[in-house]
C-alpha cells in the first residue's frame, strides 16, 4: 500500500527489514545498544559484527533518541538505532517518546544524506505498545514530517506479519 505525501511516498509492506534496499533502515534497539531479540537480533545477525562494534563505541541511547552506525553486510548504507518506550499503561510519556523515536530517526537519516528510510513497528513487540495506537502514532508522525520537510523521498514501514500489516493499513486509511 502506497500513499503520496507531497513529493514523497509512504509505503506499507509485509516483510523482513534486513532485506531492504533503502539508504537507511531503523532498528528498534534498547538503551544499552546491546542487541537483543526481535528486529534488533535480526539486524545484528544479518548485518554482521561491524554494527555491534560501533554500537559498543557509542554505548548508550536514551528512549526517544537515535544513533547511527554502518549497516555492515546489509544492502542499506546505515542502521539508525532508536529506542522506543517500554509501554507501562500509557501514562508515562510513552506517546511522546514513541513520536520522538520516529522523528529523531528521520533527523539522523537526513543528517547522513539518506533519501529513503525503512522502519519497523517500533515498541510494538517486546516493549508491548498496543498495536493500533503504536501504528497511529508512527503513521501520523511520518505523515506530518513528510508534509513539512522534503529531504526524504521514501519511507517504508516493513511489517513482519500479516496482523501487524493489517493494523497499519487500517490506521493509514483513517489518516491519509
Ligand atoms: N523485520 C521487520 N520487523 C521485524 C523483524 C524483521 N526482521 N523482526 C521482528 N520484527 P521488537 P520493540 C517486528 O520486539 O518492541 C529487542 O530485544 C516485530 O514483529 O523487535 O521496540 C531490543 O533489543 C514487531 O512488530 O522491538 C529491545 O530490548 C516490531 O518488529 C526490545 O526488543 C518491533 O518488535 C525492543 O522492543
Amino acid at each position: 500500500m502506497d500513499v503520496k505525501i507531497g513529493n514523497a511516498t509512504l509505503s506499507l509492506v509485509l516483510g523482513d527489514i534486513t532485506k531492504e534496499n533503502t539508504d537507511a533502515i531503523v532498528n528498534a534497539a534498547n538503551s544499552g545498544l546491546r542487541g537483543g531479540g526481535g528486529v534488533d537480533g535480526a539486524i545484528h545477525r544479518a548485518g554482521g559484527p561491524a554494527i555491534m562494534e560501533e554500537c559498543r563505541k557509542i554505548g548508550y541511547c536514551p528512549a526517544g533518541q537515535a544513533v547511527v552506525t554502518t549497516a555492515g553486510n546489509l544492502n542499506a548504507t546505515y542502521v539508525i538505532h532508536t529506542v522506543g518506550p517500554i509501554y507501562k499503561g500509557g501514562t508515562r510519556g510513552e506517546a511522546t517518546l514513541l513520536k520522538s523515536a520516529y522523528l529523531e530517526s528521520l533527523k539522523q537519516a537526513v543528517k547522513k544524506g539518506s533519501k529513503s528510510v525503512s522502519f519497523p513497528a517500533i515498541s510494538a513487540g517486546v516493549y508491548g505498545y498496543p498495536l493500533s495506537e503504536a501504528a497511529r502514532i508512527a503513521l501520523k508522525t511520518i505523515i506530518e514530517y513528510l508534509k513539512e520537510n522534503n529531504s526524504i523521498d521514501l519511507v517504508r514501514f516493513v511489517l513482519f506479519d500479516q496482523a501487524i500489516f493489517d493494523v497499519f493499513s487500517e490506521e493509514l486509511q483513517k489518516l491519509a
